[in-house]
């Protein structure tokens, strides 16, 4: 545990959030407050609505009139991308206070966090341009009598939820692309993670987004998210979360047969063959399962490593896993802070003894680092690791890695394929035969060759299997919130069908 001159200052109390409701904040009135804690210090730093259903019926309703009314939609996507060009100008205009929040409501290290917000000022940039290269298709083909228009219609009303690890990213990889497609949104942030979701509705509103096209509810997943995921003026959903908790969403979408985004959990595979350069392979795999506590949808939480050299490999990893700078997440020097939740402490807790029971062998890590204040765990290293443990087929969203080994190319890949999960993998090795081959038989909707949680918002992202239905980002990121229409013209005079 580590802290340093820089490390900034805690707030001397926390900052009350209304809730945004047709271009304006609705400040608490009688309604709840929930506090929120920094994770990292136990402090109060924020203050957040719990919203009714009237609440929840109130934004809905605004982002109907907004969409249906067509104030943009209508517009010409040149007039919505300077408004998203001119967003990614006030995020870096705000970027130090957005970063403080952000680690503050999640306990992620302030430098990460302000590379976060950095990136999601670019992925604003990069939707601008969507907006103006959405387009459609043409049928010249249906004889000289008929003409098919293929075009983009935004879906409508888009209930947004977003979980907890990455509150301002996951924003930032759906709301400019939504808003680039034409649609209007009610979203509803994480309980212990909304301040960032509600600085941004203030930004965009100054950068010229129309009253009711961005709404944010606030409040529990239970209450009000259920509410939303429910109500059936709502068109579409985009879900960021666990798998269980997308089953509900998936089973509230029949009222009005909403369309669905879901990216979910991951138990994403690091293969690594023995040709590869295992310093790069070692630092790489120690970075995609430390990165953010592990709390990623794609931290790289399976090692599957070439059994030649398994025994080298552990060796290097065992050393970097101990030179991961964890500690106070306010300090610029810091790699890993503090784990998020309560909740999500006790389940990786959990976790570690479920691996130390099971017969796997404990390498490193293994516990939490005790602190005054805070809760923060070592990185871990189970080897040995049988694919019936239960830390082989859980997503357990933390730095806990297990290590597996295989003998043969197939066998890398099936162990890497076993797994309800497929959002993401990386593959080491300078074999390009090898590394292309476990890439295109690996079943995942991201892969990484040769590095891991690389990447910007020009590739999609999105899960195979149980890991989610849908695609963010890139151009597929705006299509996703389209509906598609064909249109039949007829040209010239009529063959008529009565004679
Ligand atoms: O997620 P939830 P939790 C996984 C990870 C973690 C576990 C639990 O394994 O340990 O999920 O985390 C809202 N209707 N991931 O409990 O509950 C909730 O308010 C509508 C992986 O925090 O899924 C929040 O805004 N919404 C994941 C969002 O859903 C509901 C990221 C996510 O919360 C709701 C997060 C309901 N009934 C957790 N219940 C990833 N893969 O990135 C909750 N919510």
């Amino acid at each position: 545990m580590s802290e340093t001159s820089t490390t900034l200052p805690l707030p001397d109390q926390a900052r009350e959030f209304g809730f945004f409701v047709d271009g304006d904040y609705v400040m608490a009135g009688d309604r709840e407050l929930f506090e929120r804690s920094s994770p990292a210090h136990d402090v109060p730093v924020s203050k957040i609505v719990k919203c009714s259903q009237d609440d929840l019926n109130d934004a809905v309703a605004a982002a109907r009139r907004a969409f249906d009314d067509r104030r943009w939609s209508g517009l010409p996507g040149a007039q919505r991308a300077a408004v998203l060009l001119k967003a990614a100008a006030g995020i870096r205009a705000r970027a130090e206070e957005l970063a403080y929040f952000e680690t503050l409501e999640n306990g992620k290290p302030i430098s990460q966090s302000r590379g976060e917000v950095e990136a999601a000022a670019g992925i604003y940039e990069y939707a601008a341009g969507a907006a103006r290269a959405l387009h459609g298709d043409s049928f010249n083909n249906l004889g000289d009598k008929l003409f098919g228009l293929v075009t983009r219609e935004p879906v409508g009303v888009v209930g947004l939820i977003t979980p907890w690890n990455f509150p301002f990213f996951i924003l930032s990889e759906r709301v400019p692309f939504i808003l680039a497609s034409g649609c209007t949104i009610v979203a509803k942030p994480s309980e212990v993670t909304s301040a960032t979701t509600l600085i941004m509705a203030e930004i965009l509103k100054e950068a010229g987004l129309p009253d009711g096209v961005y709404n944010v509810v606030t409040g529990s997943g239970s209450t009000v998210g259920q509410a939303l995921i429910e109500h059936t003026d709502i068109d579409m959903v985009s879900f960021t979360g666990s798998t269980a908790v997308g089953h509900k969403v998936l089973a509230a979408a029949q009222g009005n047969f909403k369309k669905l985004g879901l990216e979910l959990g991951g138990k994403n595979p690091q293969v690594v063959f023995a040709d590869a350069n295992l310093e790069d392979a070692a630092d790489g795999v120690t970075f995609g399962i430390c990165f953010n506590t592990g709390q990623c949808c794609v931290s790289g939480s399976r090692l599957i490593v070439e059994k030649s050299i398994a025994a080298e490999f552990e060796a290097l990893l065992k050393e970097r896993f101990a030179k991961v700078r964890v500690g106070d997440p306010l300090d610029p020097e810091t790699q890993v802070g503090a784990i998020t939740t309560n909740a999500q402490n006790d389940t990786i807790t959990h976790y570690m003894e479920s691996g130390k029971k099971s017969g796997a062998r404990l390498v490193c890590g293994g516990d939490v680092i005790e602190s005054e204040h805070g809760q923060y765990i070592q990185p871990t290293l189970f080897a040995d690791v049988t694919s019936d443990m239960e830390i082989a087929k859980d997503e357990i969203f933390g730095p806990v890695l297990t290590m597996h080994t295989f003998e043969s190319v197939d066998e890398a890949i099936s162990i890497a394929n076993d797994t309800i999960y497929g959002l993401a993998a990386s593959v080491w090795s300078k074999n390009i035969d090898k590394a292309l081959k476990a890439s295109r038989q690996i079943q995942a909707g991201r892969m990484w060759i040769n590095c891991t949680l690389a990447g910007g918002p020009e590739l999609p992202i999105g899960g195979f299997k149980q890991s989610g239905w849908g695609r963010e980002t890139g151009i597929y990121g705006v299509e996703e919130y389209t509906q598609i229409k064909s249109t039949h013209i007829e040209l010239g005079d009529r063959d008529h069908w009565l004679s």
